[in-house]
């Protein structure tokens, strides 16, 4: 059997999946498009010679008998109708981070999900799919550097058109905020604190850049992420846990060292697509593959949501400049399955 999707937003990320999933991966084909830009999702149907039709909108898509599955990669406001409509419709859903704008949103979403009674929400948190996070996982579950204390994380883009107030947060730092709470095996977070550096010369007027966020698990462990999206050097992740009997890193991804002219050098991503195009991968055949047997194994609602809460505390938090709690309920028993290295 083929999974018949239709993709909602056929954009910058949305031509980057349809291209995976026309191109690379197994056992999906694109059938339905559609953009509120209509020439661009026609363009991309043409572009990519896709079978697919273009729909005038996001619902006639969802609800159409010849789309088996959806992916959101709309702006992130329109997400949660769309999440919505695809419970609504009974229909697996993949939806690009975030889940909603809005903690509430997230909760609207859940609260739809659980009354359909079968888990049917993807997340796009595809930190989890990269190989480099998920062998670090590996080294943290098997307790080769004992009990994780604190971790040290940098988020780096070189630039960032178009950034504006808090999206340093609500659009990059939600990947730590998830894929840190999945490498902890769910040790959720209870207080945050936002602290705003010296800024940089090369932020658009208005634009604080770099910030570091500071987390505190249940557990007591301590993180702290640098977001700079202004770096100019690179696109650049990192990642270190410190346990009570050794250190751990994210692994640096694959690429060749390089000795010329009396010089060693290593080429640095400049982009998140080339950084994390393995992880998409795995990410989307993953899914492909579960929808098709009927499962849903990935980043759940409940983890769109647990997103959500504590990117709104660390918002608040730069606003206060103080440490603000955290307070994420008891996960429910429907999404309660233990957070796997899948
Ligand atoms: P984009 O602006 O390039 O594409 C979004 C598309 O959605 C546009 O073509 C727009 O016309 C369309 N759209 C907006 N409202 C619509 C509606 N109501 N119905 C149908 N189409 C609509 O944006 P981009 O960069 O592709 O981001 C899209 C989403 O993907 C965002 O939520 C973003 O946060 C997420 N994203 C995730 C990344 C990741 O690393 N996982 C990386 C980049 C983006
Ligand atoms: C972008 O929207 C993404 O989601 C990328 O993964 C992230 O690295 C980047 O900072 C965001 O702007």
């Amino acid at each position: 059997m083929t999974l018949r999707i239709g993709v909602i937003g056929t954009g910058m990320i949305g031509q980057d999946h349809i291209y995976r999933i026309t191109n690379t991966l197994t056992g999906a084909e694109i059938v339905a498009v559609t953009d509120v830009n209509q020439e661009q999702a026609k363009e991309v149907v043409e572009r990519e010679k896709l079978n697919a039709k273009v729909y005038d909108n996001g619902q006639d898509l969802i609800h159409s008998d010849e789309v088996d599955a959806i992916i959101v990669t709309s702006w992130g406001p329109t997400h949660e109708e769309f999440v919505l409509a695809a419970i609504d419709a009974g229909k697996p859903v993949f939806c690009e981070k975030p889940l909603a704008t809005t903690a509430e949103g997230c909760k609207r979403i859940i609260d739809a999900e659980m009354a359909h009674g079968k888990q049917l929400v993807q997340v796009g948190f595809m930190r989890r799919f990269d190989q480099g996070y998920r062998a670090l996982k590996k080294v943290l579950d098997k307790e080769e550097i004992g009990h994780p204390l604190m971790l040290h994380c940098a988020h780096r883009n070189p630039e960032a058109p178009g950034f504006s107030g808090d999206m340093a947060i609500t659009d990059s730092l939600v990947h730590e905020i998830d894929v840190l709470r999945w490498l902890l095996d769910g040790d959720d977070y209870v207080s945050a604190q936002i602290l705003t550096p010296r800024k940089t010369r090369f932020a658009t007027e208005g634009l604080q850049d770099p910030h570091i966020m500071l987390l505190e698990t249940k557990q007591g462990i301590r993180i702290s992420v640098e977001s700079f999206v202004n770096c100019q050097y690179g696109y650049d992740i990192q990642c270190q846990v410190v346990g009570d009997t050794g250190t751990a890193n994210l692994p640096e991804p694959a690429t060749v060292p390089i000795r010329s002219e009396a010089k060693a050098s290593t080429e640095v991503f400049t982009d998140w697509k080339d950084r994390f195009v393995d992880a998409f991968n795995v990410e989307f055949q993953e899914w492909i593959d579960s929808t098709l047997k009927g499962e849903m194994n990935g980043p759940s609602a409940w983890d769109g949501y647990v997103v959500a809460v504590t990117t709104d505390t660390c918002v608040e938090a730069k606003r206060t400049g103080q440490i603000e709690p955290i307070s994420i309920p008891e996960i429910p028993e429907f999404y309660s399955k233990k957070i796997v290295n899948m």
